[in-house]
C-alpha cells in the first residue's frame, strides 16, 4: 500500500494548520504514524489521496448510519442547492424538521437548530442556567461535550490523547461551576448534590458514552440520575450528539427508558453536513431568545442544504424501522466474531458493544468508566490500528473512541473485517 501523497500533504498542510489538522485527533497522535488524507467516501469505503480503499468504521463519528454518499442524501443536497446556500432567514423546511425531531426524540418538544455538538452544548447548558438561575452543572469524568470552555475539564476524546483534559486557556472562574463525577456512580452524584444544595442548575452526560471509548450504563444508573435530578430541581440533558438516532430512533433515551429535561443532538441530523441541535421540555426552551431572555443566535443555523439533508435522513429513518434491526445485526455479528478469534489468543481484552456502536479495550477488566478506561494498553491499540489499517480497514484512531457501523456493511465486508482483526492479532502478539 503506497500512502505517499498523504504524506506529502500532511507535511505541507503542518505549514499552514496547526498541527496539519482541522481537528486534533485525526493527527493519529494517539496510535503513531501519519493521517491518511481523504479524497471521496461511498458506501461502507472511504479513498485516500493515493486511492487506497479502506473499509470504514468510523462513519464521520456517527451520522453516515447509511453509509457514505448516499445517493438520496446526495441528490438532496443537489436540488436544494439550485435554489441558493444560505439565506439567514426562516425556511418551510426548518419548520418541517423540527415537528419531525420532536415526534422522534422523546424528550424534544420544542428545539432549536445550531451548527455543531459544541453549539448544541454551550447553549443548552445556557438556558439551562437561565432557566433555573443557578450556576453550576455536572459534567462526568471522561465524557466529551465539544470544545466549549466549560466541558474542557477531564474531557474525553481527544483531549485525553493529546493530554490536555483539562485545557490551558479555560479561566479558573468558569473551570469552578464545572463539577465532575465518575460515571456509573449515583452516590458520587449525591455527594455532590448534598454538598452543593440548591446550586446546580444542570447535569449533563453522554447517556451511552463513546467518547472514553464505548461504555454502558450500569442497571438503574440512568433512571437514578433522573430521580435524583427531578428530586433537586436539576436540569437533566442527555448529550446525543452520538447515540441520538443511532441506538434507536428516539436514540439512548428510548432504548433506557429514561427521559431528559433536554438534549443535545448532532451531525447525524444534517446527515453528514455541519448541523447540531438542542431541545427539550417546552418550559425550559421557551427561556431561549426570542420567546425568552436567554440568547443565542446562528445566521447558518436552519442552513437550507443542511436541512434538505437532515430531512431526507431523518424521513427515511422514520419510515425505515428495520434498519436499527439490521444495524443492530452487523453490530452483534462483528463483536461476537471478535471475540470468537480473541478467545483462542493469549490476551486482555474487553470489548463494548450496543446495536452499531462498539469497542476494543486491550485490559481484562470491565470498562465502565474513565479510571478502567484508561487501564487499556494503548500502546497495543496504536500496534492494533496500525495493522488493521495495512489490511484496509480504518479504525477511529484512539483508543477513546467509540466505532460507528453502518447499512452498508454487507456480510461479506464482515468477513474480511473479522479476517483482518485476526490476521492483525497475529501480527501484534
Ligand atoms: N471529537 C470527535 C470524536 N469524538 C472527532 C472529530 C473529528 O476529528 O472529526
Amino acid at each position: 500500500m503506497q500512502i505517499s501523497e498523504s504524506k506529502r500533504l500532511f507535511a505541507h498542510a503542518k505549514n499552514f494548520i496547526p498541527g496539519g489538522v482541522n481537528s486534533p485527533v485525526r493527527a493519529f497522535r494517539a496510535v503513531g504514524g501519519e493521517p491518511i488524507f481523504i479524497k471521496r467516501a461511498d458506501g461502507a469505503f472511504i479513498y485516500d489521496e493515493d486511492d487506497n480503499a479502506y473499509i470504514e468504521l468510523i462513519n464521520s463519528w456517527g451520522p453516515m448510519i447509511l453509509g457514505h454518499n448516499h445517493p438520496m442524501i446526495r441528490e438532496a443536497v443537489i436540488k436544494a442547492m439550485e435554489n441558493g446556500t444560505s439565506f439567514g432567514a426562516p425556511t418551510a423546511r426548518e419548520v418541517e424538521i423540527a415537528e419531525l425531531i420532536v415526534s422522534m426524540v422523546p424528550s424534544v418538544e420544542k428545539v432549536r437548530m445550531v451548527n455543531s455538538g459544541t453549539e448544541a452544548t454551550m447553549s443548552a447548558i445556557r438556558v439551562a442556567r437561565g432557566y433555573t438561575g443557578r450556576d453550576k452543572f455536572i459534567k462526568m469524568e471522561g465524557h466529551y461535550h465539544g470544545h466549549g470552555d466549560s466541558f474542557l475539564i477531564s474531557a474525553g476524546s481527544g483531549a485525553i490523547t493529546m493530554g490536555h483534559p483539562d485545557s490551558p486557556g479555560v479561566t479558573v472562574g468558569t473551570a469552578k461551576d464545572t463539577l465532575l463525577a465518575p460515571y456509573n456512580d449515583l452516590e458520587a452524584i449525591e455527594r455532590l448534590v448534598e454538598s452543593n444544595k440548591g446550586e446546580i442548575a444542570a447535569l449533563i452526560l453522554e447517556p451511552v458514552p463513546g467518547n472514553m471509548g464505548l461504555t454502558l450504563p450500569l442497571p438503574g444508573y440512568l433512571e437514578g440520575l433522573r430521580e435524583i435530578c427531578t428530586r433537586e430541581g436539576i436540569v437533566l440533558i442527555f448529550d446525543e450528539v452520538m447515540t441520538g438516532f443511532r441506538l434507536s430512533i428516539g436514540g439512548a433515551q428510548e432504548l433506557f427508558g429514561v427521559t431528559p429535561d433536554m438534549t443535545t443532538l448532532g451531525k447525524i441530523i444534517g446527515g453528514g453536513m455541519p448541523v447540531g441541535a438542542y431541545g427539550g421540555k417546552k418550559e425550559i426552551m421557551e427561556f431561549v431568545s426570542p420567546a425568552g431572555p436567554v440568547y443565542q443566535a446562528g445566521t447558518l443555523s436552519g442552513n437550507p442544504i443542511a436541512m434538505a439533508a437532515g430531512l431526507t435522513m431523518l424521513n427515511y429513518l422514520n419510515s425505515h424501522p428495520e434498519v436499527y434491526a439490521r444495524l443492530s445485526g452487523i453490530g452483534r455479528s462483528i463483536a461476537e466474531g471478535i471475540t470468537k478469534i480473541n478467545h483462542n489468543l493469549d490476551l486482555n481484552y474487553t470489548i463494548n458493544h450496543l446495536g452499531s456502536m462498539y469497542s476494543l479495550f486491550f485490559t481484562n477488566e470491565p470498562v465502565t468508566d474513565f479510571e478502567s478506561a484508561k487501564k487499556s494498553d494503548t500502546e497495543l491499540f496504536g500496534k492494533y490500528f496500525q495493522a488493521m489499517l495495512k489490511r484496509g480497514v480504518y479504525l477511529a484512531p484512539s483508543q477513546f473512541e467509540s466505532l460507528f457501523l453502518s447499512t452498508a456493511l454487507t456480510d461479506d465486508l464482515v468477513g474480511k473485517i473479522l479476517q483482518a482483526h485476526e490476521e492483525s492479532m497475529k501480527d501484534i502478539l
